[in-house]
């Protein structure tokens, strides 16, 4: 988190974590898309030719709240690969929140723990407490055979302390879910050691509604709570 009170400017990180080609990158195209141009900037990607992530995604989410204050989401990925660890340590620092795209496939079970631990390894490596780090979980590829089913989530739900949820990211299932769900617990998290609303004048409804209310909701489950603004 970066506040900058002469500048007027808050920056949130949030990073998608998670083992090679669990939709990571997919993810963050699927917002790009959906966000209108006034909120968002140039996804950033820096990729393989065969489309793995070499070194990291970025996509920019901003505002500029009523009290004047600049508020970016800066939407990290990193490369999924094996070999990439100290990318991926780099891409960790500073993270205000991870959300980490797990392969729902019971086939990826080991892979997808395997790269848990690295997470938390990661992050003590770079000297972040991860008990301190928010963590929103997703289950991506439910399209697929051999995915866990809904009552396995429930019970990853219940077992965790993380939220979990579920989604196709190549139909944008889940997507705009994810996202809420991690920019809510690096707000929360935020606000309680900084007393945002009180010091920039800027509440948790207030900073998802600046956000929200600008991407294209139709079909998600957030749909009815940031109905687009009325024109005029
Ligand atoms: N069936 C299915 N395929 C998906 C889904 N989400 C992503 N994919 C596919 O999985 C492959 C990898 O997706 P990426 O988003 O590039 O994965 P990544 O996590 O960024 O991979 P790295 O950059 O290597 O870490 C692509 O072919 C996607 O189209 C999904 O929900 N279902
Ligand atoms: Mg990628």
């Amino acid at each position: 988190m970066q506040l900058n009170h002469a500048q007027r400017e808050l920056t949130l990180k949030i990073v998608y974590y998670g083992p090679g080609l669990s939709g990571k990158t997919t993810n963050l195209r699927f917002i790009h898309s959906r966000a209108r141009p006034e909120v968002r900037g140039r996804l950033l990607s820096v990729e393989t030719h065969e489309d793995r992530t070499l070194f990291f995604d970025l996509l920019p989410v901003f505002f500029t709240s009523s009290s004047g204050f600049k508020v970016k989401l800066k939407l990290f990925t990193v490369p999924g690969q094996v070999i990439h660890d100290a990318t991926r340590r780099v891409v960790l620092q500073n993270a205000d929140a991870v959300a980490f795209i797990a392969d729902s496939r019971r086939s990826a079970t080991e892979e997808n723990n395997a790269y848990w631990r690295m997470l938390q390894a990661n992050m003590r490596e770079i000297g972040l407490e991860p008990s301190q780090v928010p963590v929103v979980i997703q289950f991506n590829k439910q399209d697929l055979p051999d995915a866990r089913t809904e009552e396995e989530l429930d019970e990853a739900r219940r077992k965790g302390a993380q939220p979990v949820v579920g989604a196709v990211a190549l139909r944008g299932e889940g997507v705009m879910e994810t996202l809420h769900a991690v920019a809510q617990s690096a707000w929360r998290h935020l606000d309680e050691r900084m007393r945002l609303a009180r010091n920039i004048g800027l509440t948790e409804k207030g900073f998802l509604t600046h956000i929200f209310q600008q991407m294209e909701l139709r079909g998600t489950t957030l749909e009815s709570l940031y109905p687009p603004e009325k024109p005029g």
